[in-house]
């Protein structure tokens, strides 16, 4: 993806020292922890709010953890750059296993660090996220002044930078991989756990690819619907490809303006499939007649997750 291309910006003022740090909230928060990767400050207006919606959407997920989780500190590192909308990944994988076939299975970091008790890269962040900068953060993000009630009206011109940020992390637990956007082939000897439960299927709109995870078929009662062209979402605008999940908080096609995204009981079931030990229950979705209501409104914004590199035989 083109926006590979500013991870190694990142990683380069990550090693060079120079992010700042934001206020003692992590030992406030509990397990999420905020660095900017903004060398020259240029965005520090911003901190705060980033940083006190990136702590409760992160804790959006891990409330859903099941009981004996290990706890654990997950580190992101918030970066800016000219993007559309917002972007978000593990910052590397962890080693799972090998499947039947021989390929080596790896798992989010985050996810693994869930799952083990292990940080796969010790201190260096967990998870990165990037902010478009070319107005998005400016002008389209709405930071909500209470992300833990939800109450205030999330106005109608903005899109509500707590359910980005929600979305973001999905795809840091889970929701990522590295094959082939349109036939579902893997790149190489390698599968993310989410790949592995991906397989392409015929439909009479030609070749899609589906999430087959026994707890995801079951919450949503047969294999799901993943965006075409970008699979670490569900959901198309097209009927028969599951029109019924753009509403979802991971769903690849839009997000509305003045409406709030919820983490849905197939996300988790998704990442439930994927490995994670959480607790999938059924959970509020949007209101139908909201997001019926917010479609009138005239802009839409499709999310991307970026990809990481491929794994490095170096973390086995
Ligand atoms: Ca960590
Ligand atoms: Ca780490």
């Amino acid at each position: 993806m083109s926006t590979l291309g500013f991870f190694p910006f990142l990683r380069q003022a990550l090693l060079a020292g120079v992010v700042g740090v934001a206020g003692a909230a992590a030992a406030d928060t509990g397990r999420i922890q905020v660095i900017f990767a903004d060398p020259a400050g240029s965005y520090t207006p911003y901190y705060a709010d980033l940083e006190r919606l990136t702590v409760a959407a992160g804790n959006s997920w891990l409330q859903h953890l099941a009981a004996g989780t290990p706890a654990v500190d997950l580190t992101v590192s918030i970066g800016f750059a000219s993007l559309d909308t917002a972007s978000g990944r593990s910052a590397t994988s962890g080693y799972v296993g090998s499947t039947a076939n021989g390929s080596t299975l790896w798992s989010e970091g985050a996810a693994h660090e869930l799952r083990t008790g292990i940080d796969p890269n010790g201190s260096a962040p967990d998870i990165e996220f990037l902010i478009g900068i070319d107005g998005y953060l400016q002008n389209e993000l709405w930071f909500d002044p209470d992300p833990l009630s939800r109450s205030a009206a999330v106005p109608g011109h903005q899109t509500d930078a707590m359910s980005v940020l929600m979305h973001e992390f999905g795809h840091a637990l889970g929701f990522n991989g590295w094959l082939d956007a349109a036939s579902g082939t893997a790149a190489g000897g390698y599968l993310s756990t989410f790949d592995a439960l991906v397989q392409p299927m015929a439909t009479p709109l030609g070749t899609a690819l589906f999430f087959t995870g026994a707890q995801a078929m079951a919450v949503y009662g047969g294999p799901v619907p993943l965006t075409l062209g970008n699979y670490g979402h569900v959901g198309n605008d097209i009927a028969g490809l599951g029109l019924d999940l753009v509403p979802d908080l991971m769903n690849g096609v839009v997000f509305y303006r003045g409406v709030r995204g919820e983490i849905s009981a197939l996300n988790l079931a998704m990442l439930a499939d994927t490995g994670l030990n959480l607790n999938v229950t059924a959970v509020p979705e949007p209101g139908a007649a909201m997001l019926l209501l917010a479609g009138l409104l005239p802009m839409l914004l499709v999310i991307r997750q970026r990809r990481r590199s491929a794994p490095s035989p170096l973390l086995a």
